[in-house]
């Protein structure tokens, strides 16, 4: 079988390009959505993600500020930047990059960011209303990218079993809980793996979605799948390549190659989930804006 490449550059840009409208809409009724980005540290992939988040605001016409604090900063002095910008009325979104520098205790900034500007949908409130499926929450950008691109890429996950590899709170746990919904593009059956799972393959082969998220270089062998797999690949690990222009290059949790000769569909790293997790920031985003302004959904 040779699998469709499910290419997450172009489904961004779809969705990036009605963002872009919707946004230009808003500003006619005077409203620009804003958005804070803080980073903490040095981390050089976290350096990344968040330049691509800046460039995204910029593309699509949202205000934003990237604030990159060292990584000796206290848990205090975050607390109270977040303090400042939940009562800073030109922000609709609070970003704070994770992994956060081991000194600051990540549930205590995550729990001081207001909910109504928590686009990443990691304040408790929101996961709390993603598990019960409420409809004024943010989902987390990763897993809703997962989602949307199941869905545009025409793999549906209704009525299929969903096996997830990876239990974090960014992907794992959310990606399930959101794939099994009563809901459209939701509606599977989900199973999920972990370090601890006993004979893994014998949960993967039964998987008509598997997605993967453990942040092990190619974790997923073609020997894991059966023919015909959808494959989501969650990993962004880069890997020592000496044949590569500065020595090393991005691969993801599932061995593409070999696992690409059996899927009837399968992303790309780079180019699959990564472009979908920094564009449903944008959507979540607008979605924050709106609400703060009452605008129309
Ligand atoms: N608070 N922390 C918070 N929110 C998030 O949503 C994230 N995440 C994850 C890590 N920490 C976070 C991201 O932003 C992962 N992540 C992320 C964002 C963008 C990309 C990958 C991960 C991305 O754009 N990946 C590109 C390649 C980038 C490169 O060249 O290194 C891709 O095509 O996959």
């Amino acid at each position: 079988m040779v699998a469709q490449i499910i290419n997450g550059n172009e489904v961004a840009k779809s969705i990036r390009a009605e963002l872009k409208e919707e946004i230009a809409g808003m500003k006619m009724s005077g409203v620009t959505p804003g958005l804070v980005v803080i980073i903490v540290g040095e981390d050089p992939a976290s350096q990344v993600y968040v330049r691509k988040k800046g460039e995204a605001c910029v593309e699509l016409g949202i205000d934003s500020e990237t604030i990159r604090l060292p990584a000796e900063t206290t848990e205090q002095e975050l607390l109270d930047l977040i303090e400042k910008y939940n009562n800073d009325k030109k922000f609709d979104g609070i970003l704070v990059q994770l992994p956060l520098p081991k000194h600051i205790n990540e549930q205590n900034v995550l729990l001081r960011i207001d909910p109504s500007k928590d686009v990443d949908g990691f304040h408790p409130v929101n996961v709390g209303k993603m598990v019960v499926g409420a409809e004024d929450c943010y989902l987390p950008c990763t897993p809703h990218g997962i989602q949307e691109l199941l869905v545009r890429s025409g793999n549906d996950p209704k009525g299929k079993h969903v096996v997830v590899i990876g239990r974090s709170n960014i992907v794992g746990k959310p990606i399930t809980n959101i794939l099994l919904q009563k809901a459209p593009g939701a509606d599977a059956t989900v199973t999920i793996c972990h370090s601890r799972t006993q004979n893994m393959s014998g949960f993967t082969k039964q998987a008509d979605i598997l997605i993967a998220a453990i942040g092990v270089p190619n974790f997923v062998k073609a020997d894991m799948v059966r023919e015909g797999v959808v494959v989501i690949d969650v990993g962004v690990n880069r890997i020592n390549d000496p044949t590569a222009k500065n020595g090393t290059r991005l691969v993801g949790d599932v061995d593409f190659e070999s696992v690409k000769e059996k899927a009837k569909a399968i992303t790309p790293v780079p180019g699959g989930v990564g472009p979908m997790t920094i564009t449903m920031l944008m959507k979540n985003t607008v979605k924050a804006a709106k609400i703060h302004h009452n605008l129309k959904k």
